[in-house]
């Protein structure tokens, strides 16, 4: 029984006259097995290839991803400290309820922290009520709180209020319908990218204008061994409009959890350095593929007023669904910076321990200069 679940499906198999022969048989065509399997096995670090012939591990994996799920929502540390918890999905993103932002305890701090890095961005409702002092205060309870861009200021465009620097206003209606529809991690263009953000709805539409949300651990897992060694070192060029600015490892380690994050997005990533421009294109093209069209490492999630969301940059990516026009959609957003300066810097950790970091490739002026979009 288990055998017959886990048998290929025979993508990319001839099936006889008349068959397609572009491989597409309604699953993802890059993938043997598809993730239904897999996905899942690599959370909780287990070996997916040894399941199809081994029973008695998968029932093994099995048991343990129900249990890891089962003890997730049931822990201890989350009701001491008052908060409950509900996946969106299994992989990223978790609802967490108990929480008021304008009076956090020292408990419920540490378990948005642990929850976040864990499932890489936490989500609260009803909080709406919260000043803009309260929404900073809440900020350096977790980090150090930068400028709207974290170093940087936000672009030339949009000047912060003279109040409140720290916060970075999206507002978007009918007359200004910008919001940023793209992949992306934030402002990979600096070489002390921000760690995360807390992002508070202020006016949600009545319908669309959803945040998606994609695990950046799990795009990195789903590499195949031979690609992760060619990419494991290597380093892109990130910028603003096209620019050359800064060099980050392409496989970043998170310095609190250790684990290897694909750190590479359509936004600001410009070339893989060392290779020919049309090979570095064609292997960016094929990465994206494969990262953003693999729902399996995905979660969105639906703004009312007064939602909140707070994301690890180093372990996730984000995209703002631009299909609300015309309607009002008001965020603002606290940024988060990492106050140990040498975890600031994006680094690969190679087998030995040692650190890679990113080198900034333009003047620290240049690189704190706002741009205009
Ligand atoms: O407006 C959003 O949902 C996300 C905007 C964004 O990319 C950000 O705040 O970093
Ligand atoms: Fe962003």
């Amino acid at each position: 029984m288990m055998e017959e679940l886990f048998k290929p499906r025979g993508f990319n198999q001839g099936r006889g006259p008349g068959s397609r022969t572009d491989g597409w048989v309604g699953g993802r065509a890059d993938t043997w097995q598809g993730h239904y399997r897999d996905n899942p096995a690599s959370r909780i670090g287990a070996d997916a290839h040894r399941m199809v012939t081994d029973e008695a591990y998968a029932a093994e994996v099995a048991e343990a991803i129900r249990q890891s799920d089962a003890a997730f929502v049931d822990h201890d540390g989350l009701k001491n400290a008052g908060l409950s918890v509900r996946p969106l999905s299994p992989g990223i993103g978790v609802f967490v309820a108990g929480i008021d932002m304008a009076t956090p305890t020292d408990a419920q701090v540490e378990q948005v922290w642990r929850l976040m890095m864990e499932r890489k961005v936490v989500f609260f409702r009803d909080q709406g009520h919260i000043t803009r002092d309260e929404h900073l205060a809440f900020g350096k309870r977790f980090a150090d709180i930068g400028l709207a861009f974290g170093r940087q200021q936000a672009l030339a465009e949009s000047p912060p209020s003279e109040d409140y620097p720290e916060l970075l206003r999206l507002y978007s209606d009918e007359a200004r319908p910008f919001v940023p529809s793209n992949w992306h991690s934030d402002v990979t263009w600096s070489d002390r990218p921000p760690l995360g953000s807390i992002l508070l709805s202020r006016k949600s539409p009545p319908v669309g204008g959803d945040t998606l949300f994609i695990d950046a651990f799990a795009q990195w897992d789903s590499l195949s061994p031979v690609l992760k060694q060619f990419l494991e070192g290597r380093t892109a060029i990130h910028g603003r409009g096209g620019k050359d600015e800064v060099e980050h490892p392409i496989c970043r380690t998170h310095p609190v959890t250790g684990r290897k994050a694909l750190y590479i997005n359509p936004t600001f990533t410009n070339s893989i350095c060392g290779m020919e421009p049309a090979d570095s294109a064609r292997l960016l093209a094929q990465l994206y593929a494969k990262m953003y069209a693999t729902p399996e490492f995905a979660c969105r999630f639906q703004w009312q007023d007064g939602s909140v969301a707070m994301w690890d940059n180093r372990s996730c990516q984000h995209y703002a669904v631009g299909d609300f026009w015309p309607y009002v959609r008001q965020m603002e957003r606290v940024t988060l910076l990492d106050p140990v300066a040498e975890d600031e810097v994006p680094f690969w950790e190679d087998e030995s321990g040692q650190r890679h970091y990113s080198v900034l490739l333009t003047s620290e002026q240049a690189i704190n200069t706002p741009v205009s979009r």
